[in-house]
């Protein structure tokens, strides 16, 4: 099951660790320097027990403007918020700091806590209470249930826990099953261990002895070991804090702001977003405005593109473009943070549309169509709008199910739905859209219709030639495309020619003979047929028949030998049901069963070897 985690929240020196040690008994600043300056710097990790028995994890967060870095690469991946508030002082500005970002990061459920009401006059901790109440109006934290405490006399903690255990059981939890994804936001070494990873695993699970890829880097390692709360695991949710133990990884390759993950991910240096310029910002976000991504646990510089306005005012939500300095490896509906490049502080956020976007052009319809689609779509409209943009339009279910972010079970009911709707076609285990299908389909045989125009006498178009008209298709595509052509009897291809299924040579009188009695002669001759030369007799009309008949109703199994089409299938099914029979047939057999001589059988079963219709093994040949 998911686990739940914790966060605190609020202004320096407000007693966010201070309430944690008190609820779970661990400190969470570790560091000297930390205990010296009475102050967090890092992210600090605990857990605590609650009444219902339910242990859940915790992250505690630094207040201190200097270290919101640290404080936005833990946040990621959290349920609930304690926003801790000195009752003494009030919403401060990192206070405030804190709750809009939460909220850009899509946080939905917090619980005020007022600290250090020990000492404080009653009547002021009510005027704190109202003040809190009207400043955060309008934010995800209207509403929020505020609970007095002081750490130190242990007032309060109680009823904190059980709001605690409420907002757990209330919340629910997205069950999707996705390849394990973790953003890490500490690597250490221990001593006779190794390397270790820790963060909030964001899609899960992960486990034990499972290959897993590190990104950017692309490092490759497996998991040696899984620990949560301190106690080994062999799986691990979406949700919990971990720690990994990894196999045959330096330190030195690891790093905070790199993801974990037994899935795959694209490495991209633009993103396309929904950017929010914050409502307190005094300036708009403007374009080419460079600016702090923070996303995961990755901090990277950008500039701003803004795709449909000039400008991003405050309070506004618009499309954008980032253009990233580093690769970060990212998926759809990730959300981040911006802070401006100087002063630092933070100016908004937003959530990712497209992790490998194109470079867009400013104010164009299709892409802030496109952009709109992926925000509010029907998943299967995303998808097909996905494929229709694809260099290869031949995809996966794994690769449409990395794209969409969605377990590959659920993609896969979709696909084999729109399947049914026609929307998609299989080619195998690979699918293909009928709108790509279609587009090819028709600039395929139009391809072939200009050619029977211009070459009426030929009986089609020579494969290579046709191919190349093709030639920024990608090959697989083309092939797959042929096939489905085929298996609908719209073209037909043999002997390395391509021609409409529909299309006809026109005989004059004179030409009509002479096919009619070069037809019966070939068939007549079955298996042992004449040479090319014997059959056309150096007579110019016997040779424009000839090329007329070749690839419909003369097929050619080598340089030197034609056969009749039927005598041709006639062999063909006779082979196959032969070694449906009897499991393979040798040349001797083949030659036996169609009174032929051992150069034509040769040349038959080498033909069919090529076709991919038989395997040659020793002097046996069977199904492929
Ligand atoms: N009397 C009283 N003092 C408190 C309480 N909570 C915190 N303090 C004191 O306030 C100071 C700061 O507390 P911390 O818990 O370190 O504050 P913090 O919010 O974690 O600070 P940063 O992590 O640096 O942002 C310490 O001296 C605490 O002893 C409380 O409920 N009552
Ligand atoms: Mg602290």
């Amino acid at each position: 099951m998911k686990n739940f985690v914790i966060g605190t929240s609020g202004h320096i020196d407000h007693g966010k660790t201070t309430l944690i040690r008190a609820l779970t008994g661990i400190d969470t600043d570790t560091t000297r320097e930390e205990k010296q300056r009475g102050l967090s710097i890092n992210l600090g990790f605990a857990y605590l027990d609650l009444p219902s028995g339910e242990r859940v994890g915790i992250v505690d967060v630094p207040g201190h403007e200097k270290f919101i870095k640290n404080m936005l690469a833990g946040v990621a991946g959290i349920d609930l918020v304690l926003m801790v508030i000195d009752v003494n002082e009030g919403i401060m500005p990192q206070t405030r700091e804190h709750a809009a970002i939460l909220e850009l990061l899509g946080v939905k459920d917090y619980i005020i806590v007022l600290t250090k009401v020990g000492q404080a006059d009653p009547d002021l901790i009510s005027i704190v209470e109202e003040d809190i109440k009207e400043q955060f109006k309008g934010t995800a934290l209207e509403g929020a249930d505020i609970v007095r405490t002081d750490a130190v006399e242990g007032i309060g903690l109680d009823e904190l826990l059980d709001l605690i255990d409420q907002a757990r059981s209330d919340s629910v939890y997205s069950q999707k099953e996705l390849p394990g994804r973790l953003n890490i936001d500490r690597a250490f070494s221990v001593k006779g261990v190794g390397t270790v990873v820790t963060g909030t695993l964001l899609d899960g699970p992960l486990e034990v002895g499972e290959d897993i890829t590190i990104y950017p880097a692309g490092i490759k390692s497996k998991i040696r070991n899984i620990q949560i709360h301190e106690a080994d695991q062999v799986k691990a949710h979406a949700g919990n804090r971990t720690a990994i133990n990894l196999t045959k990884v330096r330190l030195e390759d690891v790093k905070r702001g790199d993801v974990l993950t037994a899935g795959h991910l694209d490495l991209s240096y633009m993103l396309d977003v929904r950017l929010t310029c914050l409502k307190s910002q005094t300036q708009a976000i403007e374009l080419w405005d460079r600016l702090h991504v923070h996303i995961g646990t990755r901090e990277v510089l950008a500039r701003v593109v803004p795709i449909g306005v000039d400008r991003i005012r405050p309070g506004q939500s618009e499309l954008a473009q980032l253009r990233l300095e580093e690769v970060v490896a990212v998926k759809k509906d990730d959300r981040f943070i911006v802070r401006a490049y100087s002063p630092v502080i933070t100016i908004g956020g937003g959530v990712v549309l497209d992790p490998k976007p194109k470079k867009h052009k400013r104010y164009n319809e299709e892409v802030i169509e496109s952009l709109e689609l992926k925000e509010t779509g029907e998943t299967s409209d995303i998808l097909l709008d996905f494929l229709s943009r694809r260099t290869h339009g031949l995809t996966s279910t794994k690769d449409m199910a990395d794209y969409l972010n969605l377990p590959l079970k659920d993609v896969k009911k979709m696909v084999s739905e729109m399947v049914d709707k026609g929307e998609l076609v299989a080619v195998g285990a690979l699918y293909l859209s009928e709108e790509t299908l279609d587009k090819m389909t028709r600039s395929m045989t139009e391809t072939l219709a200009n050619f029977h125009q211009t070459h009426p006498l030929q009986p089609g178009m020579p494969l290579g030639e046709f191919r190349s008209q093709f030639k920024k298709i990608d090959p697989r595509d083309v092939d797959a495309i042929l096939k489905i052509l085929q298996d609908r009897e719209q073209v037909v291809i043999s002997a390395e020619l391509i021609r409409l299924s529909s299309f006809n040579v026109d005989y004059s009188p004179e030409q009509k003979a002479v096919h009619e009695a070069m037809s019966k002669e070939m068939q007549k001759a079955g298996m042992t047929p004449p040479s090319i030369e014997e059959l056309i007799q150096d007579d110019p009309i016997r040779k424009a028949v000839y090329d007329r008949m070749l690839g419909k109703e003369l097929i050619q199994v080598d340089r030197r030998i034609v056969l009749d089409h039927r005598v041709y299938e006639e062999a063909l099914n006779k082979v196959k049901a032969y070694i449906n029979q009897n499991g393979a047939i040798t040349l001797g057999e083949f030659r036996d069963m169609m009174g032929t001589s051992r150069k034509y059988g040769i040349a038959f079963l080498e033909h069919l070897d090529r076709l991919g219709v038989t395997k040659r093994i020793e002097d046996k040949r069977v199904l492929r």
